[in-house]
């Protein structure tokens, strides 16, 4: 625990992972904890910083480091593991100098909240004397499949099959997050993934972004091994509790997105009656292969609902030709959205999603069924906990050559808007609902641990 600082309060300096998915459970967490009386400041990378003029909304200080790649980011890098490797150098004395002008001001940092994905930022919190909370972005389950398979205790190259974990499902290959399964397809990921267990021990806290409800068995499993609390779902307020008023987006998109657009998408939305359309996206980062975009937008098509569908500017030329024009009226088409504000929406039935894990437990906290259509990363694991631990949806069947078959699309959609299916899914969507929206009311799971969290670093 800290070694210094005791007479001062407690200042959390929060550093995310710099990607949309890993960025916005972290906001939203020191939104907590500012609205706990916590003095927080947010690391962003200077990239970031530049490109996008962040401004802090007046709870939240903005603090940049450096990765490595000021002038363009990840893209810069040419790739994964030349990005990770100087993100760590680079990263590990850009956020120690942050630390370091810190001290003597009024307000020194006491406690450094850091995304699992960057280890080595502990080891810079040690040698500062501050507290070290490790910040899991992903579901337990899948940080705990991890941990498995770092402990030995699965075993790589092939992990044998089927894996069994008390209380859940038995996970076959398909189940396991990709970079444990596909033989060494991403070797710098799976390194990334597997080096979060590196110092775990030594970690002050562990928090993950999930909520107990949600994944009770694997966090009383993993509870063994650490000091685990579970604090999420990290969805802004508004749409949760409502206890932080200035809380009703993330408030950084790292695509462009336009005003008129999301006005426009929200009033085509509006027209379209109650649970009629289908909301399809695959995030941040997914590419899909071209034969893949054609089979979806022909299942799109051929389906008999409307849709609401996010391609990224950069995957936009794998749409077939004409596309656009000939879906006009059934199909709207953006690049980048308030994914929020739709997943509200009363005229969504359906959220056809690549289940990253914030996309997951947004639809999950909003009452959303699925079609998980996963890609890679921890997606396929989410699509489980999708399908057969929280029966809110179902997910597609991967044919022969990889590729998910337009009449597979339909089906899934099919099967998730009409009919006793739909009921049954809708039903399981308000329970699962309920309990992740009152974990992180007052006195809720997720509450306490916050309160627990704050507690414990304000008396350090
Ligand atoms: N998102 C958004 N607008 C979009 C698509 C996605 O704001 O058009 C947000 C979404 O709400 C989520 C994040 O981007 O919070 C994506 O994170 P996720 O873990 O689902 O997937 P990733 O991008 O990391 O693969
Ligand atoms: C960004 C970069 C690498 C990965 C992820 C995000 C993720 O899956 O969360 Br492996």
């Amino acid at each position: 625990m800290s070694q210094n600082n005791n007479t001062s309060s407690p200042h959390v300096l929060a550093l995310p992972y710099p990607s949309q998915g890993h960025i916005n459970p972290m906001i939203q967490f020191c939104r907590r904890l500012s609205s706990k009386g916590v003095k927080v400041s947010l690391a962003l990378t200077n990239f970031i910083s530049n490109t996008l003029k962040p401004r802090s909304d007046g709870h939240v200080s903005l603090v940049t480091i450096s990765d490595g790649y000021d002038e363009g980011g990840f893209t810069e890098a040419g790739s994964v593991d030349t990005y990770l490797d100087r993100l760590k150098t680079i990263g590990s004395s850009s956020l120690g100098q942050v630390i370091e002008d810190h001290v003597g001001t009024s307000h020194p940092i006491t406690c450094l909240v850091y995304d699992a994905f960057l280890p080595w930022a502990l080891d810079i919190a040690r040698v500062k004397g501050v507290c070290g909370a490790a910040f899991f972005t992903q579901a337990c389950l899948v940080n705990y499949v991890y941990y498995l398979v770092y402990h030995k205790r699965l075993d790589l190259p092939i992990v044998k099959t089927p894996v069994e974990i008390r209380g859940l499902p038995l996970l076959e290959m398909r189940d396991l997050p990709s970079f444990v399964d596909s033989l060494g397809s991403y070797p710098g990921y799976l390194k990334l993934v597997l080096e979060q267990n590196c110092n775990l021990d030594k970690a002050d806290f562990v928090l993950v972004n999930t909520c107990y409800e949600l994944e009770k068995e694997v966090t009383d499993a993993m509870s063994k091994e650490c000091p685990l609390l579970t604090i999420g779902p990290t969805v802004p307020s508004f749409y949760l509790d409502k206890r932080i008023d200035f809380d009703k987006d993330y408030g950084l998109n790292l695509y462009h997105i336009d005003a008129n657009h999301t006005t426009a998408c929200i009033t085509w939305l509006n027209s379209k009656p109650p649970r009629s359309v289908v909301y399809v996206s695959f995030g941040s980062m997914a590419c899909l292969p071209v034969e893949q975009m054609e089979e979806l937008a022909l299942g799109l098509k051929q389906s008999a609902f409307d849709f609401l569908w996010v391609v990224r500017q950069c995957e936009m030329d794998k749409l077939p030709m004409g596309f656009i024009d000939e879906v006009v009226n059934k199909g709207l088409i953006v690049t980048w959205t308030e994914q929020l504000e739709v997943l509200a929406n009363e005229s969504i039935g359906c959220f056809f999603t690549h289940c990253g894990w914030n996309s997951t437990l947004e639809a999950l906290a909003l009452g959303v069924p699925m079609v998980g259509m996963p890609q890679w990363t921890d997606q396929p694991t989410d699509a489980k906990l999708v399908e057969d631990v929280w029966k809110v949806g179902v997910r597609v069947k991967v044919g022969e050559n990889g590729v998910v078959k337009r009449e597979e699309i339909v089906k899934c959609i099919i099967e998730v808007m009409e009919g006793d299916t739909r009921l049954n899914f809708a039903e399981n969507a308000k329970y699962w609902k309920d309990l992740a929206r009152n974990a992180v009311c007052e006195d809720g799971s997720s509450d306490k641990n916050i309160n627990q969290f704050v507690s414990k670093i304000s008396s350090s």
